[in-house]
């Protein structure tokens, strides 16, 4: 047992939880934006929360971007300040879903035009990738249409496809798109890219460099994910995640939250599978926007719950499951995989960080840094930085 609870927090160490700019951002639903004190006016300031985070947690060095919310004049030395702050620089996240010529689309646009501007959008973010050092381009599209004959449902398919081999073409030696997938919203008739099958689709043709990222908060309700993940990872595609937790459609709240066995399931398809080797190069992201709640302590709380569902899911007795599995106890099986999740990490979890010379409690310890006083004082004036900055 003691060699099993050393290789846990071992594999609890070297774990790498990726987290957003734009969690650190104002945000809200489309009926209101909060605002709150001390939120990042710029992308720098962004990477200084950022950074936070990974203080106290220790697993959280890597910073999602997302462009052009956060376009700066210097992209090197947005990296080099991430790397001066401990971090750096991670997916590239592309928006062709905020200009007015998107209206009907973007990569799928009837207008080849309107296909250029995005496919150049798109380039223009494997530039910064350059700049960056970025490996992977994270790929999103609102796609998609209201109503049955509103566009060629099929054509767009093409057109996707015509415009993700530009791209795919661009990139470098070490980078990757990371196509994600979402069933519905903004379009509520077709989205172009509205599941797994469709982006595994246009990865396979793409080539190795395309993979498929999965945003938990993207399915219908009842989808079995893990089932998903496995798939993906036994394929060799499955790119990364997008964690967050979901009620009802994108809600896009603090992952681990809605539920906690949901991501435990998923963890345990990821071990299982092999994918949290650092070598399969899965990327755990967190995409979430923290509207009514204090966002540091969130992102911080959502990384914790990521190492939890990884704990328990590492807890999983392999050998106690596989003979249940071969002599077809049902019951056996279930109760191994109910047993790791039932178990309290918690401590497990505040050993690791004491071990490496963190606080025990993240949550707390931010809480007393003075960090988030600091910054509502000193952050005043400008724009904070929300939806479109
Ligand atoms: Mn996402």
């Amino acid at each position: 047992m003691t060699v099993v609870r050393e290789a846990v927090k071992a594999t609890l160490r070297a774990q790498t939880i990726e987290t957003p700019s734009w969690g650190y951002g104002n945000s809200g639903t489309r009926f209101k934006v909060f605002a709150q004190p001390g939120v990042p006016r710029t992308p720098w300031e962004k990477l200084e929360d950022a950074a936070k985070v990974h203080e106290f947690t220790g697993v959280a060095p890597k910073v999602s971007l997302h462009i052009p919310w956060d376009e700066v004049e210097d992209y090197a030395a947005l990296a080099a300040y991430a790397e001066d702050h401990g971090l750096r620089l991670g997916a590239i996240n592309a928006n062709t879903f905020q200009d007015d010529a998107y209206k009907l689309g973007s990569v799928c646009h009837p207008d080849a035009h309107v296909r250029r501007r995005a496919v150049d959008h798109l380039l223009a973010c494997v530039d910064i990738m350059d700049a960056t050092g970025s490996s992977d381009l994270k790929l999103w599209f609102a796609d998609g249409t209201n109503y049955p004959g509103q566009d060629d449902v099929s054509a767009r398919q093409e057109r996707l496809a015509e415009s993700l081999a530009t791209v795919y073409a661009r990139l470098g030696e070490d980078q990757r798109i990371l196509l994600e997938y979402k069933f519905f919203e903004p379009a509520f008739y077709t989205t172009d890219v509205p599941d797994w099958g469709t982006a595994y689709a246009h990865c396979l043709k793409l080539g190795p460099k395309a993979q498929v990222v999965v945003d938990t908060g993207h399915h219908a309700p009842g989808t079995n994910i893990e089932f998903i993940v496995a798939l993906l990872l036994r394929e060799g595609r499955l790119g990364g995640f997008d964690f967050n937790s979901r009620f009802y459609a994108d809600d896009d709240l603090m992952a681990g939250a809605a539920d906690p066995f949901q991501l435990f399931r998923i963890m345990y398809e990821v071990i299982r599978g092999g994918g949290l080797a650092a070598e399969t190069g899965i990327a755990f992201m967190l995409d979430q926007c923290h509207n009514i709640e204090a966002k540091v302590p969130a992102v911080i709380r959502s990384v914790m719950n990521v190492q939890e569902a990884t704990a328990k899911a590492l807890l999983v007795d392999h050998d106690a499951l596989a003979s249940a599995q071969r002599t077809g106890d049902v019951l056996a099986a279930n109760a191994v995989l109910m047993d790791a999740y039932a178990t309290d990490v918690r401590p497990l979890l505040r050993e690791v960080r004491g071990e490496a010379g963190l606080n025990a409690d993240p949550v707390a310890a931010y809480a007393a840094s003075g960090w988030s006083e600091k910054t509502a004082t000193e952050r005043v004036g400008g724009e904070q930085a929300g939806w479109g900055a």
